[in-house]
């Protein structure tokens, strides 16, 4: 039996290595046909609702408004939950009034309870109730019948909910044919059994299962059986079958459902992971777009269907406002978007009567979840970067990355051997190209078991670490989620033992196929599960580590490779009883927050780690960098890396790439030139490959393509100081670190469908060339009264403009905005440890007024001090002839031995001379240098810390 499961096991991993690259096999993966809940509520067609909200249940305490909802056919009574939230945010909540059982709350993606605002009912009639919203002078209206909610700003409607009538909320019962009706009305106990299973744990279960609703306002009428048990009668409620896969549901079905109506909204974003395009497009002709973590073998591009990771945010923007809709649930998720609608509905219809008349745009947005409750969080903006803020306020900011991180990293499925990661090592240095990190697939454990060497292979991994730290830089190994199940396997006997492994629904190990062959998949939910996984990263647990090996986490779908659409059984059984059903989209989250803490306990608290994911959730920003998975060598997968990766910066994951060269597939040269020039503007920067792609380091496609590989990568290098200060602002004050056009031009409806050239913090344009024999590029400069330098030849560009830009091999189009200053450290090095005490270039760009700001950021780079006010923080000034530099926290204290080596005034006149007054009083005369043709001033060696305060003054 074990012999014929192996060879499954090895059939199936030669299937997915060695098929040839051709497309994704789109039977593998549910439609929303197929998936039951999602079949059941897009079968519900907008219309009056079905539910009344019972004006006399409503009750205001001190922090939240509640009011009970019924059903009006199946008489379900449901509790609605009003916060108002401190920033201009409101949190709705909808539950069963007295669930059967209780519903999965997601925990543990918040940072914290939100803090309220007083709400107060501010009128009153007979079919509505008027609340005020805290702060932001916003108001709700709640409408009996049929239940509707409106946000009302300033006497302007901003959003509608269920104003569809697509409230949709399957309440927990018992089964009602006999043989199941025994197993229904046990729920309860097996409840509580369940829950023993992780005996050691029983007490600390997730606080849902306390959930006290019983005592909320009016007595409920009573359930109508006979409207239940018809809507019972349809496929999939309590079992679902899909191919071979059977799920045995066993609390029938759970699923909840809201529309949002956005009038006046005309633009959609966010929603991760999509191979699609930044703006999101309607949905009426093709599936949702599916949140659901899977591992998809090469995915297809400009589709709707789910990837590897899951953030339910989504973002709509026009000219007047920016809002956002969190919908705080990690079960299988499908969004529906329409538009257009206006005059369909009734909202759309009275926003054109208050506008007086035109067709006003609407979107429509639908959310639909498998098992869980409603929760969700309207952000209220009214501008993009207080949106940010918001969501940030909630799920935390982008994790500050190690320096090194946001350099150059090469990897390959696999670098071989220790003589492999010598020679590619020191290939480098041999061309003369910067790089910090070398990266361990799979095949570097002994046996693909994690946190182990190939012993003949890698038999001295700590000979090879030092010999890369002796050169400044760092290793990044693998550690995947699947443990194989081996007696003689330290780590996997310690989870069985401390029975720390995800369970089947009979109360059994879950076990599946992955790359070790048969494995177990340890409960991350499990908080005790997490820290001694935690522990395991400590120099003497995993052995052959050192202060310089990071990790990345793959797999953490999970995938299983025999599992229902390659994942985990929805009905498999998680700490606390859950089912796999419920948390499913978080799983990766905590794998990653797992063994990113593990990488800060290791250092006794005192590192950050890097760790990268390929599955994430809302809230994996706080942990680490993601990347885009198995994309594919070609062009169109080199454009969509941009759209993917705006997408995450919307949702608060700023630290994003996609494989550099496409993953599967052999790149002709010319993309994967283009993809190192592009690679190079994205904030996670990482080349790698196929196991059964040819070898394709820098230096292996002839001297010119090497040089222009190599001017790309010096480039970044460049600019990391730049970047850095990026990271900082997105950790410090929730601002993405690529983004779309819009946030940087929100009134400019032109940029809003942009997504082939974004903003790097709010100075540079990148449009990477993305088409095959590229000679030119059509480039969009936006801003009214705005001007741009393209940041190899200093042209100068007014704005807004159409732009063809001619293309060369070696051109990446950027533009560095007028008005903005970039610090840049210009000496090519080693690895971006060895620039460490390099001196600082600062590229001033005038704008037409003859005036530009910028920042520096900068600390020691790896640790947590600067959290102790260890940190430099600047703000460069320049108008009226005079360049300030002046702290912009004045709480900083790092000391540096930096210093201003160069300024470069690009856009200015020529000057008679120019004198540098420090804060002792000095003067001193600078030389300086002044191109004509480009009016670009070259001011030479200040000489000053740069940490410390200074005028230029140019006479
Ligand atoms: O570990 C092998 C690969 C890895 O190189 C890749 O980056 C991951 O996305 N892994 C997927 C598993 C195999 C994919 C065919």
């Amino acid at each position: 039996m074990a012999t014929r499961r192996w060879f499954l096991g090895l059939a199936l991993i030669f299937c997915v290595c060695l098929i040839p690259a051709l497309s994704v096999d789109k039977t593998n993966f549910k439609t929303c046909e197929q998936s039951s809940f999602c079949r059941r509520q897009r079968s519900l067609e907008p219309g009056p609702s079905q539910y009344r909200a019972l004006l006399g249940s409503a009750k205001l305490t001190a922090d939240k408004f509640e009011i009970q909802l019924i059903n009006d056919k199946t008489k379900v009574p449901l509790l609605l939950e009003v916060f108002g939230l401190h920033g201009n945010m409101t949190r709705i909540k909808i539950n069963e009034l007295k669930p059967l059982k209780p519903r999965y709350e997601v925990i543990d993606v918040l940072v914290g309870t939100p803090a309220s605002e007083n709400l107060q009912v501010t009128g009153q009639d007979d079919n509505t109730l008027e609340l005020s919203l805290g702060d932001g002078g916003q108001k709700l209206l709640v409408t009996g019948s049929p239940f509707r909610l409106d946000v009302l700003s300033d006497q302007e409607l901003v959003l509608s909910v269920n104003s569809r009538g697509l409230l949709y909320f399957e309440h927990l019962r018992a089964r009602k044919d006999t043989l199941s009706a025994k197993v229904s009305s046990a729920v309860g106990n097996m409840w509580h059994k369940v829950k023993n299973l992780f005996s050691s744990d029983s007490e600390k279960t997730n606080t849902a299962s306390e959930n006290d609703n019983q005592s909320a306002g009016e007595e409920p009428e009573t359930v109508n059986e006979e409207e239940t048990k018809k809507e019972e009668d349809e496929a999939g409620m309590w079992e679902e079958t899909f191919k071979t896969h059977t799920d045995s549901k066993p609390s029938g079905p759970s699923s909840v459902g809201l529309d949002f109506s956005l009038p006046g909204f005309e633009h959609v974003y966010g929603i991760p992971e999509h191979a699609d395009n930044l703006r999101l497009r309607t949905t009426e002709s093709t599936d949702p777009y599916r949140l659901y973590n899977l591992d998809v073998f090469q995915y297809e591009l400009y589709n709707t269907m789910a990837l590897y990771g899951a953030v339910p945010l989504l973002l709509a923007h026009n000219i007047h406002r920016t809002l956002g809709i969190f919908w705080l649930n990690a079960a299988e998720t499908w969004v529906d978007i329409s538009s257009n609608t206006a005059g369909k509905t009734l909202f759309g219809k009275m926003l054109q009567y208050m506008q007086g008349g035109g067709e006003t745009p609407q979107t429509d947005v639908r959310w639909m979840s498998e098992s869980g409750i409603i929760d969700f969080f309207l952000l209220l903006g009214p501008s993009p970067t207080a949106v940010f803020k918001q969501y940030a306020s909630l799920t935390g900011t982008q994790a500050l990355p190690p320096y090194f991180s946001i350099g150059y990293h090469q990897c390959r499925w696999n670098y071989n051997d220790e003589d492999d990661v010598r020679n590619v090592d020191a290939s480098f240095d041999e061309h003369d190209i910067p790089y910090d990190v070398i990266w361990l697939d799979i095949e570097h454990a002994d046996g693909k078991r994690y946190f182990t060497w190939d012993p003949h292979k890698f038999p001295t991994p700590k000979n090879m670490l030092t010999g890369l730290k002796e050169k400044r830089r760092k290793m990044v190994a693998i550690v995947d989620p699947h443990i194989k199940i081996d007696s003689a396997y330290r780590i996997h006997s310690e989870i069985r033992s401390r029975n720390y492994y995800v369970k089947t629904k009979d109360g059994s190990d879950y076990e599946g196929w992955c790359w070790p062959g048969s494995a177990a998949y340890p409960d991350f939910t499990n908080p005790e599960m997490r820290a001694w996984w935690s522990s395991m990263f400590s120099y003497d647990q995993y052995e052959g580590s050192m202060d310089n090996l990071f990790v990345w986490n793959d797999m953490n779908e999970p995938s299983v490779f025999n599992g229902p659409e390659v994942t985990m059984h929805k009905d498999a059984v998680h700490w606390g009883g859950w089912e796999h059903r419920d948390i499913h989209n978080m799983y990766g989250l905590y794998v990653h927050q797992a063994t990113a803490e593990g990488l800060i306990h290791r250092s006794g608290g005192k590192e950050r780690p890097f760790v990268l994911t390929r599955a994430f959730f809302a809230g994996s920003q706080r942990y680490g960098a993601v990347w885009t998975g198995d994309n594919a060598a070609d062009w169109e997968h080199l454009k969509i890396s941009i759209p993917m990766c705006l997408s995450l910066a919307l949702a608060g994951i700023s630290f994003c790439g996609a494989d550099v060269g496409g993953f599967f597939k052999n790149p002709e040269t010319e993309l994967l030139v283009r993809w190192y020039q592009a690679g190079a503007y994205q904030p996670f920067f990482r080349a790698h490959a196929h196991l059964d792609t040819p070898r394709r380091e820098p230096w292996l496609h002839g001297q010119t393509n090497t040089d222009i590989i190599r001017e790309a990568i010096q480039q970044r290098y460049a600019l990391l100081p730049f970047w850095y200060t990026l990271f900082y602002n997105a950790h410090r004050d929730a601002e993405p670190v690529m983004r779309p056009l819009w946030v940087e031009f929100p009134e400019d409806m032109s940029t809003f469908a942009i997504d082939d050239q974004y903003m790097l913090g709010s100075a540079l344009l990148v449009h990477p060339v993305t088409e095959a024999n590229a000679r030119e590029v059509h480039i969009y400069l936006p801003g009214i009264g705005e001007v741009w330098y393209d940041v190899h030849t200093y042209q100068k560009y007014k704005a807004p403009q159409k732009l063809y830009q001619p293309v060369t091999s070696s051109t990446i189009p950027v533009y560095q905005r007028g008005g903005s200053i970039i610090p840049r450290k210009d000496r090519p090095r080693r690895s971006s440890d060895c620039m460490q005490s390099d001196p600082f270039t600062l590229y001033v760009a005038l704008d037409l007024q003859g005036e530009a700001q910028g920042q520096l950021y900068l600390d020691d780079g790896h640790s947590f001090n600067y959290q102790q006010n260890e940190f430099v923080y600047r703000k460069f000034n320049y108008s009226h002839g005079q360049l300030t530099s002046s702290s912009l926290d004045p709480q900083g204290t790092f000391e540096t031995s930096e210093w201003l080596e160069r300024v470069i005034i690009i856009g200015s006149s020529k000057p008679n001379s120019i004198t540098l007054h420090q804060p002792d009083g000095s003067e001193t005369q600078l030389e300086f240098e002044y191109n004509s043709q480009t009016s670009v001033l070259t001011v030479r060696k200040p000489g000053v810390n740069i940490a410390s305060d200074f005028t230029m003054s140019l006479r």
